[in-house]
């Protein structure tokens, strides 16, 4: 809710009727206006005057900004084909008209021919693994983690990452449910949970088989779920008879004991939830993981009971229909991989001639940052940034348009972690000559002289075609209903039991055995897919495991400029156990390279008993160059893949860390 005097957007807040966020807004989107009207804003079209990275740029005009790409991209087109043109587009915003989730500019890509553009950089594994024993990403409903017994907080932080699911775990915890967090780091969640098991990083899915094993042991499999409800139970119970608690203990660096008691519990607690978000897959076995966890409820019979089940995201459950117009692309094109930036840009065979970058900012966000700058650099290149603010990323650009913020255009927004349907009504006028993502790309199109008319739908109109599917979750859910109560719940039933009539898989029940699996040339079962440095003897020089988390102050590199944020944030800092920092000499508050053969970055080394031996931990979000050195902790991430849907590996990098 945004109040508006005079033009000017003075307050906002959440809607304390709103049942999923009761009104809270989180420590950043609290500094949402001062954002918006932050000095640095990019308020009109940019060209570069410098050199690449340079940052210097002279104002232009919309018409010039617009002739020019049109100039330049008609002959990339005419000269190396449409494939040419990489539409980079990430998840500045997630609105299903602005941003990612309506994949926006997809339909006048399609009219170009340009490559298609695969956004796997942020729950891409963990999605797959979900989809082949469940059919679907989609899980619980997170609110109903209110009515659990048992709840698993695993590889996730949610007082940080989400913190509105927190009042649903806190009514769970007054109902006299028990709380454990299972991160490598003591987060702020884990030390409000009644029970931390620090793992070692990507061995999740062997303390999953563990716990199964136990929960064996005492008999407490629901045979009768088993039979009528899963596929493939025989082949699953041998993969779970390997994996005892001693072995398991060996594997995760967990106590046996926290393992036979964890496992006990969750043998004997009905509704037991396991919340497993993103972080837990940023990993080479981030996908197996998720498939092995998501087998858990299929055991236990959990699906049975509102408050059981897994919680991943809910975006597999949004119903609405994004058509971008696969039919205006003359011919099938490429598909160029978000967390492989670096790789495309030095493909000399099929180059790329546009980088059109939005919604992102790969140079401080993407995997391999060294390798992203100096791809970038490349003079042919012609790179365009559509942004609200001068990022690592428009450094390198020719050309960059003002884009505008939520206060300022219209969406429609779902989210991951609801099961909501939101309106974005703009409160304000853009500043400036700031102009939305659709407006941008129809104004471009015009330039271009395309003549499709779909182009050229309004918001309105996208609107109405997103909400036009029949799907029954959109039962009661019109256009003008969103517009006038701000959100709805889709229509899914109270408490939502999503698994009631079967899984959406081929069999129609929860899948231990996936045959499509299989076909995706994965193991029949889930099995242990350890995380590279947990499979791997450390390389000579680079023993610790880094892992790169949410920061708590930034939402990805966004507010990563707001000096109050900057301030809270404390700079840049690598959390060491005590061992590791005395067996490197190194002291509370000392500023450290963090550094691999890949790249460096500094930080300030932070003394903690918060991270296990081993273990080096720091976060996303900081601006490379806001950042002594000028790189971020992308710059030690490699631009290797997750083992499904070339997921990145943000968690999975081992470094050396050593005074300056
Ligand atoms: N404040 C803030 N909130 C955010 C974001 C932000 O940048 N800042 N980003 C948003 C986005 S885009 C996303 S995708 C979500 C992500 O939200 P989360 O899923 O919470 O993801 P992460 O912050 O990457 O990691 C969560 C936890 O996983 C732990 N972890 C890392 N590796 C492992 C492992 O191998 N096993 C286990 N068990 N745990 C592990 C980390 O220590 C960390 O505490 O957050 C969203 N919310
Ligand atoms: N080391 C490490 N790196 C990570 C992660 C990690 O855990 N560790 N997490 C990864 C994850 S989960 C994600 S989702 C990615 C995010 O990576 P990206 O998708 O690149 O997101 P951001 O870095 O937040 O950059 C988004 C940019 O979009 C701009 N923006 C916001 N709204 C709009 C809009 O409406 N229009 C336009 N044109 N621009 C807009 C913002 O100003 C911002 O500069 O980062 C990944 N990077
Ligand atoms: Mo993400």
């Amino acid at each position: 809710m945004v109040t508006v005097q005079d033009g000017k957007a003075t307050q906002m807040r959440g809607n304390p009727d709103n049942p999923y966020t009761r009104g809270a807004l989180c420590v950043k989107v609290n500094r949402y206006l001062e954002h918006a009207g932050a000095d640095d804003r990019i308020l009109y079209p940019l060209r570069r005057v410098g050199p690449k990275g340079s940052g210097r740029f002279e104002r232009i005009t919309w018409d010039e900004a617009l002739d020019e790409i049109s100039t330049r991209l008609t002959a990339i087109i005419d000269e190396h084909g449409g494939e040419a043109i990489w539409p980079y587009q990430g998840t500045g915003t997630l609105g299903y008209l602005q941003g990612e989730a309506g994949e926006a500019g997809r339909r006048l890509w399609n009219a170009l021919g340009a490559s298609r553009h695969d956004l796997n950089i942020c729950s891409r594994a963990g999605n797959y693994g979900l989809l082949w024993t469940n059919g679907t990403p989609g899980g619980m409903d997170p609110e109903n983690l209110a009515l659990s017994r048992l709840i698993l907080l695993w590889g996730t932080n949610p007082l940080t990452s989400g913190h509105h699911l927190w009042k649903f775990v806190q009514d769970a915890q007054k109902n006299g449910a028990y709380v454990v967090a299972i991160d490598p780091i003591r987060t702020r969640s884990a030390e409000r949970a009644d029970e931390h098991l620090p793992i070692r990083p990507g061995t999740d899915g062997a303390l999953a088989l563990g716990l199964l094993n136990v929960v064996l042991s005492e008999g407490a499999e629901d045979r009768d779920y088993l039979e009528n409800h899963t596929l493939g139970w025989d082949e699953f119970r041998e993969e779970i008879l390997k994996y005892p608690p001693s072995r398991v203990a060996e594997i995760t660096g967990l106590p046996e004991e926290s393992i036979h008691n964890l496992g006990r519990r969750l043998a004997h607690t009905r509704p037991t939830a396991i919340r497993a978000a993103q972080g837990i897959q940023r990993h080479e076995g981030g996908g197996a993981a998720l498939r092995t966890l998501s087998c858990i409820p299929g055991v236990t019979g959990d699906w049975r009971h509102p408050g059981g089940g897994i919680a991943y995201s809910t975006s597999g459950h949004m119903p609405l229909t994004v058509d971008t117009r696969p039919d205006l692309l003359a011919r099938p094109v490429r598909k160029l991989t978000m967390t492989r930036l670096a790789d495309g840009l030095e493909n000399t065979a099929e180059p790329v001639k546009c980088l059109w970058v939005y919604g992102a900012n790969p140079l401080g966000s993407s995997p391999d940052q060294v390798r992203i700058r100096r791809a970038m650099a490349r003079e042919d290149l012609f790179t365009v940034v559509m942004e609200q603010f001068p990022t690592d990323t428009t450094d390198y650009a020719d050309i960059v348009l003002p884009a505008t913020m939520q206060i300022e255009h219209m969406d429609l927004h779902a989210g991951y972690g609801h099961m909501y349907l939101l309106w974005n009504e703009p409160a304000v006028e853009p500043p400036g000559e700031c102009l939305s993502t659709t407006e941008t790309f129809r104004r471009l199109a015009r330039h271009l002289g395309l003549t499709e008319p779909s182009l050229y739908d309004s918001d309105l109109e996208l609107a109405e075609q997103l909400l036009s599917g029949g799907h029954p979750f959109l039962e009661g859910v019109t256009l003008d209903r969103l517009r006038k109560e701000g959100w709805v719940r889709l229509n899914i039933g109270d408490p939502f039991t999503p698994f009631a009539d079967g899984f959406p898989t081929p069999s129609g029940r929860l899948e231990f055995v996936s045959a499509r699996a299989v076909a995706a040339g994965l193991p029949r079962i889930p099995v242990f897919v350890p995380s590279m440095t947990a499979r791997t003897a450390a390389p000579a020089g680079y023993p610790l495991t880094l892992i790169t988390p949410a920061s708590h102050n930034f939402l990805n590199t966004i507010f990563g400029n707001n000096p109050e944020l900057l301030r809270r944030a404390k700079g840049p800092r690598v959390l060491l156990n005590a061992e590791d920092a005395a067996a490197r000499g190194l002291t509370d508050g000392q500023r450290v390279r963090v550094f691999n053969p890949t790249g460096e970055f500094m930080a300030d080394v932070e003394v903690s008993d918060k991270v296990r031996p081993g273990v080096a931990a720091t976060t996303k979000g900081h601006w490379a160059k806001l950042t002594p050195g000028g790189a971020n902790a992308n710059a030690v991430v490699g631009e290797r893949d997750a083992d499904m849907g070339r997921g990145p590996v943000y968690h999975d990098n081992f470094v050396q860390v050593a005074a300056l």
